[in-house]
C-alpha cells in the first residue's frame, strides 16, 4: 500500500529546513508560470482548446457540480488506492494521459523520456503517443517498473498502422488505446491566429520517421520529417467500426477506445471486442460541443455493462480525481497539468504534479472516511448546485 499523503509530510519537513515547495501547489499558479516558461507557440498550443473553449471551460467546472460527502468516526489510518486494469495492477488509479507534443514541452525536447521517468518515480503509468520526439521503443525501457501504455493514431496505410501495433507490443507496452476523436483537426482558434499547425507537432513525428514500413517507402533524398507532413495525416484519418475489427484482428493487447462519449457507442465497443472504454472529450481541445466528460461518464459506465472505463478531461485537483472514481471510473487521467510540470521542472516538475494531486486524493480518503477505492461510490456524492 502507498502512502500518497506522505508528500505532505515531506513538504512540511522540507518548509522547517527553510525550503519552500520548488514548484506551486495550486493548478492556476501552475498554469500562471507554464505560460511563462513555454515558448509561445507551444503554450497556446498546449493549453488551447477548440472553438471559444467553453467545453474545455465547462470540463473543469462540471467537477463543481458534486460535492462529497464525509463521513466520520472511520478515520481510516490507511488507505488503497490500488487498482487492477486490463490485467495490470496498478498502486493508484491515477494515470498521464496520452499527449503527442509532450516531447516538446521539455527544455531538452525528450519531455517523452521525462514523462516516462517520472512515471518510474511515481508508479504512475503514462502513454507513450504515437506523436513523440523519441521513438516509442526509446521511451518504454525509461518507466522501468511502472507498466506503460501506447496511444495509437491509426494512419489510413494498414501495413504503417499494424507496424506501429507490432512496434508496440513488442517495445512492453501493456495496452493501445486508440484515439478516436482526432481523426481530423478540430477548430482551434489560438493555433489559427497564429498558424501554428502543424509546426507544433511536427516536433513530435519520430515514431513515424523510425517506423521500418515507412523508411521503406522513402525515396533517396526525402526528408522523413517533410515526407510525414506531407503524406500523412499525422493524427491518423477516418477510423470507422470495421476499421476497429481490423485493429481488433491485429493485437491481442487489450484496446482501449479513446473519445467515447455516448452510451450507444460504449455498447458497441464492446460488441466490437474493445477491453476498455476512456470516456475523453480531449479536454475540450477537438469539438466545442458543449457536453463536459463528466457529465457523459455515468451513461457511459452503465453502458460499459463491467468493462473498466477510463476517464480524462478537466481533473486539475485530487478531490476531482475522486469524484470521478466515485462517479465509477476505473481510471482517472490528467493532461495538461502534467505538461505544465514538465515545463517548469522536467521529471522532477511532473513528479510534484502527480504527488500532490495523489496526496490530495489520499488525504480526502482520509478526511472523509473512505478506506479503499471500493468505497468510493455514487453513494459518496451528492449533485450540488
Ligand atoms: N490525446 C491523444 O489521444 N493523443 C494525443 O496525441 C494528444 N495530444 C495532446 C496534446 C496536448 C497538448 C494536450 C493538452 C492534450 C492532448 N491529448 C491527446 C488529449 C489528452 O490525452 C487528454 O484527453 C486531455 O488532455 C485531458 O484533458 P485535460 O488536459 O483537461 O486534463
Amino acid at each position: 500500500m502507498t502512502e500518497f499523503s506522505s508528500y505532505q509530510d515531506e513538504l512540511y519537513e522540507q518548509g522547517r529546513h527553510g525550503h519552500q515547495p520548488p514548484y506551486p501547489i495550486t493548478f492556476a499558479e501552475l498554469e500562471k508560470k507554464a505560460s511563462a516558461a513555454l515558448p509561445p507557440k507551444v503554450w497556446q498550443y498546449v493549453a488551447g482548446g477548440a472553438g471559444d473553449e467553453h467545453t474545455q471551460r465547462a470540463n473543469c467546472e462540471a467537477f463543481q457540480r458534486w460535492g462529497l460527502y464525509p463521513r466520520m468516526l472511520v478515520a481510516p489510518t490507511e488507505r488503497d488506492m490500488s487498482i487492477e486494469l486490463c490485467g495490470t495492477r496498478l498502486p493508484s488509479p491515477v494515470f498521464m494521459a496520452p499527449v503527442g507534443v509532450i516531447g516538446v514541452c521539455a527544455q531538452d525536447g525528450h519531455g517523452d523520456i521525462a514523462a516516462a521517468r517520472a512515471s518510474a518515480r511515481t508508479g504512475v503509468p503514462f502513454f507513450a503517443g504515437t506523436l513523440s520526439s523519441d521513438p516509442m521503443e526509446d521511451v518504454a525501457p525509461e518507466a522501468g517498473d511502472t507498466p506503460g501504455f501506447f496511444q495509437l493514431y491509426v494512419p489510413p496505410d494498414r501495413e504503417l498502422g499494424a507496424s506501429l501495433v507490432h512496434r508496440a507490443e513488442a517495445a512492453g507496452y501493456r495496452g493501445i488505446a486508440v484515439t478516436l476523436d482526432t481523426w481530423v483537426t478540430g477548430w482551434r482558434p489560438r493555433d489559427l491566429a497564429g498558424s501554428n499547425y502543424p509546426q507544433v507537432p511536427s516536433g513530435c513525428l519520430s515514431s513515424y520517421t523510425s517506423d521500418p514500413v515507412f523508411r521503406a517507402r522513402l525515396r533517396p533524398g526525402d526528408d522523413p520529417v517533410e515526407t510525414v507532413v506531407r503524406t500523412l495525416p499525422i493524427f491518423g484519418g477516418p477510423f470507422r467500426w470495421d476499421d476497429l475489427d481490423w485493429l481488433r484482428s491485429e493485437t491481442d493487447l487489450p484496446l482501449m477506445l479513446k473519445g467515447i462519449c455516448h452510451p450507444d457507442d460504449a455498447r458497441r465497443a464492446k460488441d466490437h471486442g474493445a477491453d476498455a472504454i476512456y470516456c475523453s472529450n480531449h479536454g475540450g481541445r477537438q469539438a466545442n460541443g458543449g457536453l463536459t466528460a463528466l457529465e457523459c461518464l455515468p451513461d457511459v459506465l452503465e453502458a460499459a455493462d463491467g468493462l473498466p472505463v477510463l476517464f480524462d478531461s478537466g481533473v486539475r485537483t485530487g478531490a476531482d480525481i475522486i469524484k470521478a472514481l466515485a462517479l465509477g471510473a476505473t481510471a482517472v487521467g490528467v493532461g495538461r497539468p502534467y505538461c505544465y510540470g514538465l515545463a517548469l521542472g522536467g521529471v522532477d516538475g511532473i513528479v510534484h504534479v502527480l504527488r500532490s494531486l495523489l496526496a490530495e486524493a489520499d488525504l480526502i480518503m482520509a478526511v472523509d472516511g473512505y478506506p479503499t477505492r471500493g468505497d468510493l461510490t455514487p453513494r459518496a456524492l451528492r449533485a450540488v448546485r
